[in-house]
């Protein structure tokens, strides 16, 4: 324990849930007594809340109070680990009306080797990579504990979850637990056959939730997407689906040259048919000049409850005309303050 960053945490949880200086004095008498710290769930719920807030590279930060904190720390059977993983799913996917959630498992005991709970697999092949080129190495992990896709460019990934120095186990996600959104134009039928599509629910899980100086490896957490995330990245980048060509192909675009922009008039018409996609099944997505004007009000509410605005721009800025947002003309101070959410050494 670290009794300076616990005396910080309850300082803080003090002064913004309005309890008493004498509450304050007895709880460290009380963690000073055991020489233990374990937060209560309510501590810990705000512990995470704040820690989105303090998510310097987010855009999605101004909903940072409505975010479902379950806490799973009981939890150190792999089998019941993996239930809360498929309830995670199910809460947050909510039939498309998605909802930001966090699930929080024992700290230094749980880990969860996945990225994304729910994300595709890749594969090398003789023919380049067939799938998700950002889970090739993850894939491979799965295959040497036994697992098998089918070896589509959509196959999603199992979890795999360990607890303690165990060996790690591999459950396949039920398919009526994974929501997905076939990707097509609103006025252009072919780009359909494309076959694009993606899952509905980004659950981040590789990353680490500090606060208080504990450390919580097992940490997933959703929001929604922002259409960029799969139109200007997953699917457009070179070295992910890179799609740009194939729409550039259904809109007649002259690729053999970089000044007639086709790469740029593709991005625009992939980014239109994501969102049009996810609207028009339903489920939640924000397009980049929405996030934007959130994100202003989220600058707004912190001013005004005189908090420091801390923030990364190089993050913060769509990848598609970020000039057009108000983010790109300010600048922001990328000072990480914890509670937050932290990179560690993946597991394999
Ligand atoms: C990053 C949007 C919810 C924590 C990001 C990024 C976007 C975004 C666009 C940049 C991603 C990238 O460029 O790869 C949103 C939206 C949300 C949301 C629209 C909807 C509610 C959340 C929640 C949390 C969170 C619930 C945590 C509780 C983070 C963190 C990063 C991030 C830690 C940095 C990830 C990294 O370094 O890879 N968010 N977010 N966000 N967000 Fe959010
Ligand atoms: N760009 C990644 C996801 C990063 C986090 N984005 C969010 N987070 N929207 C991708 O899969 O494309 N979130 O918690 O909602």
């Amino acid at each position: 324990m670290n009794i300076h960053e616990v005396q910080r945490f309850l300082a803080l949880f003090q002064s913004e849930q309005n309890q008493s200086d004498m509450w304050l004095v007895n709880r460290l008498k009380e963690i000073e007594g055991t020489g233990e710290y374990t937060p209560t769930t309510e501590e810990l719920t705000f512990g995470a809340r704040v820690a989105w807030r303090n998510s310097n590279k987010c855009i999605g930060r101004l909903f940072w109070q409505s975010l479902h904190v379950m806490d799973a720390r009981e939890l150190l059977d792999e089998q019941d680990i993996f239930e809360a993983l498929l309830a995670h799913i199910q809460f947050a996917t909510n039939d498309g009306k998605i909802r930001p959630a966090i699930t929080i498992f024992e700290p230094g005991r749980v880990r969860i080797w996945n990225h994304q709970l729910i994300r595709y697999a890749g594969y090398e092949t003789a023919e380049g990579i067939v799938g998700d080129t950002h889970s090739v190495s993850f894939t491979k992990v799965c295959e040497s504990l036994g697992w098998q896709g089918e070896g589509t460019a959509f196959d999603v990934l199992p979890l795999v979850v360990q607890v303690d120095e165990r060996e790690p186990q591999v459950f396949a996600i039920p398919h009526e637990y994974v929501l997905e959104v076939p990707i097509r134009h609103p006025e252009r039928s072919e780009v359909e056959s494309l076959g694009m599509k993606w899952y509905a629910v980004p659950i981040i899980s590789s990353m680490r939730f500090q606060m208080a100086g504990i450390d919580f490896q097992a940490a997933p957490f959703n929001g929604w997407y922002m259409g960029t995330e799969i139109g200007a990245r997953n699917l457009a980048d070179h070295d992910r689906y890179n799609m740009l060509p194939a729409m550039a192909d259904i809109f007649e675009l002259d690729m053999t040259k970089q000044a007639s922009l086709w790469k740029d008039r593709s991005l625009v018409e992939l980014n239109i048919a994501v969102l049009h996609s996810f609207k028009e099944d339903g489920v939640s997505i924000v397009d980049h000049h929405t996030a934007a004007q959130q994100f202003k009000l989220f600058e707004e509410a912190e001013a005004t409850a005189e908090r420091e605005l801390t923030g990364n721009w190089t993050w913060l800025i769509p990848p598609l005309s970020p000039a057009a947002t108000h983010i790109f003309h300010k600048p922001y101070t990328n000072v990480y303050n914890t509670p937050n959410y932290f990179y560690q050494k993946p597991p394999y």
